[in-house]
C-alpha cells in the first residue's frame, strides 16, 4: 500500500450551457485527473477543478504543483499515513485543490485496497443525498425553465439561486418567479458570491422576506467584517459561509465573529480529511451544513456524495450535486443518475469510479 506515483493529468471538457454566478462564469471544465498508484497495482482517482476568481489555482498550476512539489513529498508514504500527507501537504500554503484531489485519491485507493467504500471508511450513515441545483444568472423565465425541467426530468426541488448582480431587483425577481411559478413545495436559497453589500444585501433579503428561503450565502464578502456581522444578526435564516471559510479556522474565525451561521462543506476544497475536521468542528458548534458544490465534474460530484452520505449531519440537507448535467461529457465509464431528486453513492471499493479509457485520451490535453 505505499505511494509510488501520482499523476496530474489536465483535461477540457465543454460545457453545454455557461454557468455564471457573480465571481465569475464557467464555460467549460478545465481540471486535472489525479492518479494515485501503489506498489501493489491499485490507482485511487478524484478531480481538482480550479476556480483562479475564487482561489487563484488554474489548470497549469495545479498540474506544476502537483508535478513539482506534492508528488515527491508523498512518493514512498503507505495509504494509511493520511495524517503525514496531510501534514506535508500543508507545508506549502494555498492550492486547495491540488492538494484536495490527492487527498481523495489516497482515500479511495485505501478503499479499493481494504475493499470497502469511502462513505463506509468516513462514516457509513447513509447511500444516498437529496439533491440541490444550482442556477446560474439568466432571465427570470429561463431560470424558472431550467428549475421546472431539473424537477420534472431528476425530481429535484431544492434550488440554490445564483444572486449578486445589481441593481438587486434583477435577482429579486427572479426569486420571486421561481417561488411564484413553484410554488410552495420547493426549498430555495440565495449565494450572492460576495457581488453585493451588506447594504444591498440587507435590501434583497427585506425584499424576499415573505419568500420562505432557506439560506443566504456569501451575499457580501467576510472582509466587510462589521457589515458583514450587522446583516448576518438581522436575518432570520442561517448565513452560509462559503469561500470566506476554506480551512477549520476560517470556519472557527467567520463564526465565532458572527459573519456567519451555516458552513459549506466542499471536498473539491478541503478533500476527505479536512472535510472531515470541519464537519466535525460544525457538529461541535451545532451549525447547519450544506455540501456544496465547486462547479464539479461526475467525479468530483461522486466525492461530495461519498462524503456527504458519510455523516448524518452532512446529509441532512439536499446537497449541490447536479451541475454536471450542464457538461457536454465526462470521464466516467458509467455515468452518474440523479433520479427521484437523489443520488447515491456508488456501490464498490474506494469511490466506485471507473473513467472510460477512450473519454480520458479524447478529453485529455497533455498527449
Ligand atoms: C458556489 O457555491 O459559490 C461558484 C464559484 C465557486 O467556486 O463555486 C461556485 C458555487
Ligand atoms: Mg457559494
Amino acid at each position: 500500500m505505499k505511494i509510488t506515483q501520482v499523476e496530474a493529468i489536465p483535461f477540457a471538457i465543454p460545457y453545454r450551457k455557461p454557468l455564471r454566478f457573480a465571481s465569475g462564469e464557467v464555460h467549460a471544465a478545465e481540471h486535472v485527473l489525479v492518479r494515485v498508484h501503489t506498489d501493489d497495482g491499485i490507482v485511487g482517482v478524484a478531480e481538482a477543478p480550479p476556480r483562479p476568481f475564487t482561489y487563484g489555482e488554474t489548470q497549469a498550476g495545479i498540474v506544476a504543483v502537483i508535478d513539482s512539489i506534492f508528488a515527491p513529498q508523498l512518493v514512498g508514504l503507505s495509504l494509511l499515513e493520511r495524517e503525514t500527507a496531510h501534514a506535508r501537504l500543508g507545508r506549502t500554503v494555498g492550492n486547495p485543490t491540488a492538494k484536495s484531489a490527492i487527498d481523495m485519491a489516497i482515500w479511495d485507493a485505501l478503499g479499493r485496497g481494504l475493499d470497502v467504500s469511502v462513505t463506509e471508511l468516513l462514516g457509513g450513515f447513509t447511500d444516498r443525498m437529496r439533491v440541490s441545483h444550482m442556477l446560474g444568472f439568466d432571465e427570470p423565465a429561463a431560470m424558472l425553465a431550467e428549475a421546472e425541467k431539473m424537477r420534472d426530468s431528476y425530481g429535484i426541488t431544492t434550488f440554490k439561486v445564483k444572486v449578486g448582480r445589481r441593481p438587486v431587483f434583477l435577482d429579486t425577481a427572479v426569486v420571486r418567479a421561481l417561488r411564484e411559478g413553484l410554488g410552495d413545495s420547493v426549498e430555495l436559497y440565495v449565494d450572492g458570491n460576495r457581488g453585493w453589500t451588506a447594504a444591498e444585501s440587507a435590501r434583497a433579503m427585506k425584499e424576499m422576506a415573505d419568500l420562505d428561503l432557506l439560506f443566504a450565502e456569501e451575499l457580501c464578502p467576510a472582509d466587510d467584517v462589521l457589515g458583514r456581522r450587522w446583516l448576518v444578526q438581522q436575518l432570520d435564516v442561517p448565513f452560509i459561509a462559503d469561500e470566506s471559510a476554506v480551512s477549520p479556522a476560517d470556519v472557527t474565525r467567520e463564526i465565532l465573529g458572527g459573519s456567519a451561521t451555516a458552513v459549506s462543506i466542499k471536498t473539491a476544497r478541503t478533500g476527505f480529511t479536512r472535510s472531515q475536521r470541519t464537519h466535525h468542528l460544525a457538529e461541535g458548534l451545532g451549525l447547519e451544513v450544506v455540501m456544496g458544490n465547486q462547479i464539479d465534474g461526475q467525479l468530483g460530484s461522486l466525492c461530495s456524495v461519498a462524503f456527504g452520505a458519510a455523516y448524518s449531519l452532512t446529509s441532512r440537507r439536499a446537497g449541490e450535486l447536479s451541475n454536471f448535467l450542464d457538461m457536454s461529457d465526462d470521464l466516467l465509464a458509467e455515468p452518474l443518475r440523479i433520479s427521484d431528486g437523489e443520488l447515491t453513492v456508488r456501490p464498490g471499493a474506494g469511490l466506485g469510479a471507473e473513467l472510460d479509457p477512450d473519454k480520458l485520451r479524447h478529453y485529455r490535453q497533455d498527449s
